[in-house]
C-alpha cells in the first residue's frame, strides 16, 4: 500500500435482481474497503449494449480516494462482485445479465497495460453509460492522451 490518496473513478450496473439495492450494496463495500466515496452520479436507466436482453441497466459512476494500488482495488471490486451473487464473467467478449458490474474507469491519470486491467478502461469512450453519468461528476475532466473533456467525448456520440 502507498501513502498517497489516489483519485479513482469507478463504473457500476446491474441489470438483474434488486437493481438499485446491488449498487447500494456495492457502494457500501466499496467505501468500507476501499476508501471514501467523495461523488457519486443519479442512477441512469440504460439499454444493454453489446448484447441482447430485456433487462435495462442501472448505471452510476463513483469517484473515491483510496491508498490502495490499482491491482488491489482490482482485487476488492471482483471480491465485492463475487459476494453479492456474480456468477458469470463475459467470457470471449460475451456479455450476460449481471447482479453487479464494477469497472475500474481512471486511477489518478495513470496508464496501466496488465493482461488482465487496462486503464483507462479500453471502451470508456465509446460507451453512453459510462460516460452520461462520469459527465455528471467530472465534466471536465480529461482522461490520459485525449484531448477532450468528459463533456465532450460524450457530446460525440450523441
Ligand atoms: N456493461 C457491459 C455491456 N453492456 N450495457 C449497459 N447499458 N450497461 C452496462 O453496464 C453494460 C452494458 C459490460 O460490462
Ligand atoms: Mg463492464
Ligand atoms: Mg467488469
Amino acid at each position: 500500500m502507498s501513502e498517497m490518496v489516489h483519485k479513482v473513478f469507478l463504473s457500476l450496473g446491474s441489470n438483474k435482481g434488486r437493481r438499485q439495492t446491488n449498487l447500494n450494496r456495492a457502494i457500501e463495500q466499496i467505501s468500507y474497503r476501499i476508501g471514501s466515496v467523495v461523488s457519486q452520479s443519479d442512477f441512469f436507466v440504460t439499454e444493454p449494449v453489446g448484447f441482447k436482453s430485456k433487462h435495462l441497466f442501472y448505471n452510476i459512476a463513483i469517484c473515491i480516494e483510496s491508498k490502495l494500488d490499482a491491482t488491489e482495488i482490482l482485487e476488492i471490486t471482483q471480491e465485492i462482485e463475487k459476494e453479492l451473487g456474480r456468477k458469470q464473467k463475459s467470457t470471449n467478449g460475451i456479455y450476460h445479465d449481471r447482479v453487479i458490474d464494477i469497472d475500474i474507469l481512471l486511477y489518478d491519470d495513470c496508464i496501466i497495460n496488465q493482461p488482465d486491467l487496462i486503464i483507462p478502461h479500453p471502451r470508456m469512450k465509446e460507451r453512453g453509460f459510462v460516460l452520461q453519468p462520469l459527465a455528471q461528476i467530472a465534466p471536465d475532466l480529461i482522461i490520459p492522451n485525449e484531448t477532450k473533456t468528459i463533456a465532450e467525448l460524450l457530446a460525440d456520440i450523441c
